[in-house]
């Protein structure tokens, strides 16, 4: 299986995350965005990362590829088995494209990407304001949401990989969770980005 984009994007880390938990051998090819590389395009019809390719079978969206392997590589199960879990399970995965990536992609562009990779000057003011208005209710949200370790069920699910996906990015925004303000949420972020398929994901971009 070969699986494309650079893992500094967060819907690649959860395609990554994925393979790691359950253990599946990949080849990757940490491409950009709109990457001339052939394979690639014949598997993002938009151009977005992540996009991958088993014998021939090409797929894009990291939703859809998180399906494929949850069908072909049932276990460890990253869906709950039981209806509402695993329904709620697929509502975090929505909100934490929809809504947290959607917000945490604006500081980790304007702070990082524009100055490390672009090479120009980020916008500043729409960081911060994104970072004092936006992020603190998608946070208080988390904070009703978050009683023990997993966000669904007694398990670690797509739900917790998609919701902890962008604080990295965050992170490298300088954009932290206030203990003091959000503790349930602050502890999850730190013990999930802590377990070994996060932190592998987190070094293959560093790499
Ligand atoms: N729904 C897609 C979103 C993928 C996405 O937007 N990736 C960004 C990189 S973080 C991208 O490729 N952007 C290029 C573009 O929007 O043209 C997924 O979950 O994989």
């Amino acid at each position: 299986m070969v699986i494309y984009g650079s893992s500094i994007s967060p819907y690649v880390r959860k395609v990554l995350v994925a393979l790691y938990e359950k253990d599946i051998a990949f080849e990757h090819r940490p491409v950009g965005f709109h990457a001339a590389d052939p394979g690639f395009q014949a598997a993002s019809p938009m151009g977005k990362i992540p996009a991958m390719e088993e014998a021939g079978y090409r797929l894009a969206d990291s939703s859809a590829i998180l399906d494929y392997l949850e069908r072909r590589h049932p276990e460890p199960a990253l869906v709950p088995e039981d209806a509402q879990d695993a329904a709620r399970a697929r509502w975090f995965d929505k909100f934490g494209e929809c809504e947290l990536t959607r917000q945490g992609l604006v500081p980790f562009v304007e702070r990082f990407l524009k100055p490390r990779l672009f090479k120009v000057e980020g916008d500043e003011a729409l960081a911060q304001r994104t970072v004092d208005t936006k992020l603190p209710p998608l946070f208080d949200y988390l904070e009703t949401q978050i009683d023990g370790p997993y966000l669904v069920a007694c398990q670690f699910s797509i739900a917790d990989i998609a919701v902890a996906a962008p604080f990295h990015n965050l992170r490298l925004a300088k954009v932290t969770v206030d203990a003091a303000r959000w503790p349930k949420l602050a502890d999850w972020v730190t013990a999930t980005l802590e377990r070994p398929s996060f932190a592998a994901a987190i070094a293959a971009a560093k790499s």
